[in-house]
Parts: C-alpha cells; structure tokens; sequence
C-alpha cells in the first residue's frame, strides 16, 4: 500500500533552510518512516535566491511570501526557519490553517508569544514541534538511557559550557542575530536555549533560577548575515547592540540537584563548544558537541583502580539512531540530528502526536529563558511556576 504523503512547506532556505531540506531528502535513505515527507514548496524573499535554493535542494516549487505557503491547500507542514521575530505569526497561522509545524528554536520572542504559540497549536489539534537538534545526538540519548536506567544514580550535578566566538570580532557587523527586535535575546535564546532544552531533557524540570547577563561590544557597524555564520558590513553606520553577548545562570532542579549553565559568544578558540556533565551518586557523564559521537561515562561498579572516565563510540547498532545510519564506528555528524528529528516528526504526524520537543518543551523553555532575563535584571533568585 502507498504511504500517507505529508507534503512540506519549507519557509527560509539559508542556515536551518539547508539543514532541514537535506534531513527531509536524506530521510528515506535512512529510516523507513510511516509517512512519505514530500519536499512540496520552499519560502524566501528573494525570487532569484529561493528559486536557486529550491533547483539545487530539490524542492518541487517555490514561494516569496509565507502568507502563500499557508493558503496552498497541497501543504500538510510548515517548517519555520526564519528569524525569531516572524515565529509567531507563521505558526499561529499555520495552525489556524490545520497544518502541523515545526519550528526553529529558540520558539518564541517571550513567553507571552510562546503561550499563544503553545495555545493555537492545541486548539488547531495539529502536530508541533521545536527544533532542539541536540537531543537527537545518539551519544546524548544513550545518555538519558542511562540516566533513566539508573545507572547513574541520583543526579547531583547538570553543569553546561555552551561556547561560540563568531561575533568576538569589534567590526562583526550587528546582523539581526544581534537585534532585540529580530531576535528576542542574544546569546540567551540561540545557545543557552539548547542548553536549557538538553537539562530538562535529561535531569528534568527547574524550580528556580539566579542569572547575569552582559554585552561585552556594545556598538557595532550596521551589516547582514552572508551565509552559515559569516557577515558582511553594509556601510559606515554603527548602531547600538540590545541583546547579550554573554549569560551565565545557576538553577536549583525539581529533584534537588545543581544546575549551572554558562553560554557565551566571546570564547575565543570555540566554534561551537557545546558541553555539558552530569554527576550523579553512582556515576558520571560528559559530552562535547565537537566530539559528537563519543559519551564519557564514569561508573563506580569497576574496579577499584581499574576506575576512570572511558570514552564510549555511540556508533554501535544499540545506541539510539546511530544503527539507521553505517556500521559502528563509521561516525554521524551535525546534519544527522536534523535528520533525526524529522524522522520523529513524521512519525508524529502519521500517529497524531507530537513528539518531544514539543511546544509545551518550547513554552517550557522560554519561561526559564525569560525568568534568567528578568533574574539578570533584578539581581535576584526567581522562582519558576510549577510544571
Ligand atoms: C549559531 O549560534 C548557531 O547556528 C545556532 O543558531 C544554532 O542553534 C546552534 O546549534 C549552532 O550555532
């Protein structure tokens, strides 16, 4: 029998464009999902630009306005990839449409935008998810496996490092990653996002928060992203920076255990240094987003001074997802967790459930995301409403 075809309507084509194109091209290489994703439209402003974009990643049509995109009725998904600010707006139409979405993190501008986000999409009854691609890193669900299984112990301790440096430069341009008005937050809702999403992926919900935030160039000349994380300045204006360069926070976890969490755009000599460890009584593991594939793992059932950090290869056939792709040690890279999401998606979609991250995990998260800002402010603790 002919698989249900859900037919997609991709809005964006630059960064997370081509990261979601490619993971719904490369799907059925993969995985035999119970839906057939159909790359049936792709969204950008500029007709020569997304008319290229949509010949060279397959995409049987193209589109300039978004609005058009909703109204086709030969679209069953809208997958966000634009900047922050539009979010909103799209989903909460996509969803009055009927149309399940998927999109980018951070979800919202605010926890006011989330909450009508999360609203639309229950009352439309339709499939949601948000972008968070680090949970679907095999090393990191092998880690919540083992967390789940107790092997770990209780969990004392989630400690994360997200660190980037691509702005570090003065003369980096302020491109709309940098505008409050375009992005809601600076380094907050791009990286301490996904650090937030993988802590209460894997430790569980918050209960309060204390943080601080700073800018460290507060002045920029005015320019434009040209491509993956480069810019170009457009000119000799110079504008002011509202968002942060830097944020670090401490959380106390429903279950007792220690959160602290620092992001930042201003570590020198990290591309995209996105870590974390987490301790518990029995045991203790560390991940690197530069060394995707390996999970170090401590136990303390080895031997006595046989004891130590080992680094596991999560390529094995046992370890989730990595069995979908070659055989062990033939590692995966970042591309693979979109395709893995989207895998979840369909799925989703052919069940009617909305797998996690979800928009309640997107809700979740910005409530957390915006307690730190205000804790920032009033330099004071916060606590989080019970979830
Ligand atoms: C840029 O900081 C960026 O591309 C983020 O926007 C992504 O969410 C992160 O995964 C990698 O870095």
């Amino acid at each position: 029998m002919a698989k249900q075809q859900v037919r997609i309507g991709m809005i964006g084509y630059k960064f997370m464009g081509k990261a979601h194109s490619h993971a719904y091209r490369d799907l059925p290489f993969y995985f035999n999902t119970q839906v057939e994703p159909v790359m049936q439209a792709i969204v950008g402003r500029d007709e020569a630009g997304v008319k290229a974009a949509a010949d060279r990643m397959g995409w049987h049509s193209y589109e300039t306005d978004w609005r058009r995109l909703i109204e086709r009725d030969d679209i069953d998904l809208i997958d966000i990839g634009v900047t922050n600010h539009l979010h909103a707006e799209i989903a909460i139409a996509a969803a009055e449409a009927g149309k399940h979405v998927i999109c980018e993190k951070p979800l919202a501008m605010n926890v006011e935008e989330a909450g009508r986000m999360l609203e639309a999409v229950n009352k439309a009854g339709v499939v949601h998810m948000v972008c968070h691609n680090y949970r679907f890193v095999p090393a990191i669900r092998f880690a919540k496996q083992l967390i789940d299984s107790g092997k770990l112990g209780k969990i004392y301790h989630f400690r994360s490092r997200y660190l980037q440096d691509w702005i570090m430069d003065p003369q980096f341009p302020l491109v709309w990653r940098l505008r409050k008005e375009v992005c809601g937050s600076g380094t907050h809702g791009d990286l301490m996002a996904h650090s937030i999403d993988l802590a209460r992926y894997l430790v569980g919900e918050m209960s309060e928060v204390v943080g601080m935030m700073d800018t460290f160039i507060k002045r920029r000349p005015l320019g434009e992203m040209s491509g993956g994380l480069h810019a170009e300045v457009s000119g000799e204006q110079i504008g002011e920076v509202d968002v942060d360069d830097a944020v670090a926070f401490m959380s106390r976890f429903k279950n007792g255990a220690f959160g602290v969490f620092e992001a930042t755009r201003f570590g020198k000599g990290n591309r995209n240094g996105n870590s974390f460890e987490i301790n518990g009584s029995k045991g203790s593991v560390r991940w690197n987003m530069e060394n995707m594939n390996q999970l170090q793992l401590y136990v303390e059932d080895d031997e006595k001074g046989e004891q130590g950090f080992r680094n596991i290869s999560c390529t094995e056939d046992i370890h989730p997802y990595a069995g979908a792709y070659w055989p062990a040690g033939h590692i995966i890279g970042y591309e693979h967790t979109f395709i893995n999401i989207v895998h979840e998606l369909m799925n989703g979609i052919a069940e009617n459930k909305s797998p996690s991250p979800n928009f309640t995990d997107g809700y979740r998260n910005q409530v957390i995301l915006d307690a730190v800002e205000n804790s920032a402010k009033s330099k004071s603790w916060i606590t989080l409403p019970k979830f």
